[in-house]
């Protein structure tokens, strides 16, 4: 099935001129309503009639996430206020997030690319849907929710923890498809095979998997342990939230993008020039639709790769391939992002600490690990275990309200982290995804 025909199986010639105008329309808007984009047009002695094709987007100027936050919290906003009727946010790194504003019809447009996904993993009005992506500032849960209403199948806001309560739920209510991370998914087949049941006491049959990279191994491992059929959901809340591109049930070697919303390029980084489909590169998205917070070029900094071509299942859009690794240092852990310069900035913050850390990512039991080493200042290190148990919780508290995960703090002695001659390393990223 699928969800918008219209939409998702144009001919190409049709995309790139509907492309084309959305663009034109797209860039008149920002320039006469974001003050950043119109001065930044302005110094490259452009103006909005210079677009007259898709083809010109080479001309306009790049968006980072820095931008966003140099321009807390609403700069890069386009709709006054009176039009924001959601507002979501991602975490940041030293202390501003990034803020998101939708106007109603940019929720229509994210409740509408979400039922196009969701069709396409084979969901419909008859499935029973338990969306366990967090509900809150966070873009998952309730991008999920809304996709899963639009396509008029039953939500449930189960969001994250207490997972046997959510395994009876899924038992009981005859749930037949989830949406959550990867990791989340093994956590869940854990629990599941810790309370005595099986696969064949529940009755997913699917699950959208995403916010977080994960591999063909673990798709492999999730659909055995608990008999469904993964599928790849990829997005990012500055350009919508989840629901940017999806996999179709050919699962022919990437994700479909709503490209007729969401224009993906592929860059250099170093360079900034576009690079032709089929090279690896710096994945850039223009939102040709979006009212509230419209970005031009935002460089999302996931590596991948954009595919042509005609796919089995009828959609004539491009697809990008899996994400390869980011080209900036933000990790991903439990779906949550943490950037090491956080743990830096709680740390130096702390007379007690030397500014000598450590982060080691690690997967156990197929839930993601953080342990944070840190050495303690000379003066302050000691063998009464009461005031090292006092500071190790002092600092995991402080962790955890800026990391909005816990962290495993371990103190370490005085000069025993080895120091660096050149760049400073600060992760160990053990996780294999195998
Ligand atoms: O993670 C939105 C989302 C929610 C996507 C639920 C899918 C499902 P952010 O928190 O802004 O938004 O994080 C965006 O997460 O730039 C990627 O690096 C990573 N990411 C998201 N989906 C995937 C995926 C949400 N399917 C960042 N595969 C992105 C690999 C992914 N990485």
């Amino acid at each position: 099935m699928i969800w918008n025909p219209a939409k998702e199986c144009m001919s190409r010639d049709e995309m790139h001129a509907l492309q084309s105008k959305r663009l034109q329309k797209l860039v008149t808007y920002v320039y006469h309503n974001t003050p950043f984009y119109r001065n930044k047009m302005q110094a490259m002695d452009l103006s909005p009639e210079d677009i007259k094709s898709i083809d010109d987007i080479v001309k306009l100027p790049f968006t980072t996430k820095q931008d966003l936050r140099d321009n807390y919290p609403y700069g890069l906003q386009a709709a006054p206020l009176s039009e924001i009727v959601r507002v979501h946010a991602s975490s940041g790194t030293t202390g501003n997030p990034t803020i998101v504003g939708y106007t109603r019809k940019d929720l229509a447009v994210w409740s509408e690319v979400m039922a196009r996904c969701l069709t396409a993993y084979g969901v419909t009005r008859d499935d029973t849907f338990s969306v366990s992506y967090g509900y809150g500032l966070f873009t998952g849960g309730l991008g999920a929710h809304y996709g899963v209403e639009n396509l008029g199948a039953t939500v449930i806001p189960t969001s994250t923890g207490n997972t046997e309560k959510h395994i009876r739920l899924i038992r009981d209510l005859k749930i037949s498809g989830i949406a959550c991370t990867p990791s989340y998914a093994l956590y869940l087949a854990e629990t599941l095979e810790k309370m005595g049941l099986t696969k064949k006491d529940i009755g997913l049959r699917i699950g959208a998997f995403g916010a977080e990279p994960w591999t063909e191994n673990m798709r492999h491992e999730i659909e055995e342990r608990l008999g469904l059929k993964g599928y790849n959901l990829y997005g990012l809340s500055e350009i919508m939230g989840p629901g940017v591109s999806y996999e179709c049930e050919a699962q022919n070697g990437g994700s479909h993008v709503c490209e007729d919303h969401f224009y993906p390029e592929i860059i250099n980084p170093e360079t900034l020039e576009q690079l032709p489909c089929g090279q690896q590169g710096e994945l850039v998205f223009t939102t040709l639709t979006k009212e509230g917070m419209p970005l031009l070029r935002y460089r999302t900094k996931d590596l991948c790769s954009l595919i042509e071509g005609p796919c089995s299942c009828g959609r004539t859009s491009v697809r990008m391939g899996r994400i390869m690794g980011r080209s900036d240092d933000m990790l991903i852990i439990r779906g949550i992002n943490v950037f090491p310069s956080q743990v830096e900035s709680v740390i130096l913050e702390m007379k007690e600490f030397e500014p000598q850390y450590m982060l080691i990512v690690d997967r156990v039991n197929n839930l993601d690990t953080l342990q944070v080493q840190v050495e303690v200042r000379r003066d302050f290190f000691n063998d009464d275990i009461g005031s090292m148990l006092a500071l190790k919780k002092k600092l995991a508290d402080k962790l955890k309200s800026v990391l909005s995960i816990s962290a495993d703090v371990k103190l370490m002695e005085p000069k025993s982290i080895e120091r660096s001659q050149g760049k400073g390393k600060h992760v160990i990223d053990n996780r294999i995804l195998k």
